[in-house]
């Protein structure tokens, strides 16, 4: 086993709906082999450092264990920043996701493309505030944090989530489908729990079901579109009596699910498509991440 090395990352965005690229750049770093999430900072709304005409941030820290070598995780989080629409432009200018390694255990080098420490972390709040929360010397982050005077304050999103995710037993077999990335990020969001099967009227625990021909199935051939759409327009109206643009949702469910389904043959085939909520929620303009 390498050893693991403790790391600091900085993540930031401006553009589109920032807690999604923020939520969907954690999620995407969690899942790389090499590293795992142990500290998530809270979220934090800033003035824009630097180039002052453009929106305001949202910006987090991370606490990140790694096996990765320092320029495999610059690496890394250049190719997850790509995969999220980041695209080179202007210097300290808008962007969907900034992600920015500020320490790297207490390596210091600067070579072409990569400075660690951070070269300008020390100037920016929007670094230090919210790594002061996650961070064990954060003595070291205070002296620093006086000199920077850009807006920054904490913000608790609303972010819709399939109950199944937070250990909830509510799927169909009457177990639970917990997250425990989900569980730690539950600390700095406000969760609003939908299962929407359940809000349509189904029962704990309920046959199977899968979408063929644009319909609900259960496995015993009982049409029960219906009640999934009940269920997804509960959904929606809970969503948006919240005000939130952001669900995380449980995938390949027949509800839930958000580019792949079940296939309707009940083989564990599984094809392009949404489920019924994840298709309601998408045309009303909220963004789903699938876990
Ligand atoms: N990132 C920048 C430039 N300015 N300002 C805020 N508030 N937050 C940022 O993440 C940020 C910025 C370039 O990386
Ligand atoms: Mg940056
Ligand atoms: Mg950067």
């Amino acid at each position: 086993m390498p050893k693991e090395t403790l790391a600091y990352l900085s993540l930031g965005s401006n553009m589109g709906n920032k807690l999604y690229y923020i939520v969907s750049a954690i999620q995407r770093i969690n899942i790389t082999k090499g590293v795992r999430i142990s500290k998530i900072s809270s979220f934090y709304e800033t003035d824009p450092w630097g180039v002052k005409e453009q929106d305001s941030f949202y910006n987090i820290a991370l606490e990140i264990r790694t096996t990765l070598l320092p320029f495999e995780l610059l690496r890394t989080l250049q190719r997850i920043e790509h995969e999220l629409d980041r695209k080179r432009e202007l210097r300290w200018g808008p962007r969907t996701i900034d992600i920015d390694i500020i320490f790297y255990g207490d390596l210091n080098i600067s070579i072409e493309g990569l400075t660690i420490p951070h070269l300008r972390y020390r100037d920016r709040n929007f670094v230090l505030k919210p790594m002061y929360e996650i961070y064990s010397h954060r003595e070291l982050l205070l002296k620093y944090m006086k000199r920077d005077s850009c807006k920054i304050k904490k913000v608790i999103p609303k972010i819709v989530i399939s109950s199944c995710l937070l250990g909830k037993n509510c799927n169909y077999k009457g177990g639970n489908n917990k997250n425990e990335l989900l569980l730690k990020l539950g600390d700095r969001v406000d969760y609003i729990l939908v299962c929407p099967e359940v809000m349509g009227g189904l029962g704990i625990p309920r046959t199977p079901a899968e979408i063929k021909n644009n319909r609900v199935f259960t496995k015993e051939n009982i049409d029960i579109t219906s009640e999934f759409n009940k269920g997804a327009l509960l959904a929606l109206e809970k969503a948006i009596k919240n005000n939130c643009f952001l669900a995380l949702m449980k995938g390949k469910s027949p509800s839930c699910g958000f580019n792949k389904i079940y296939s309707g043959d009940f083989t564990g085939k599984l094809i392009d498509g949404d489920g019924v909520t994840a298709k309601l929620f998408i045309k009303n303009k909220i963004d789903i991440i699938s876990f």
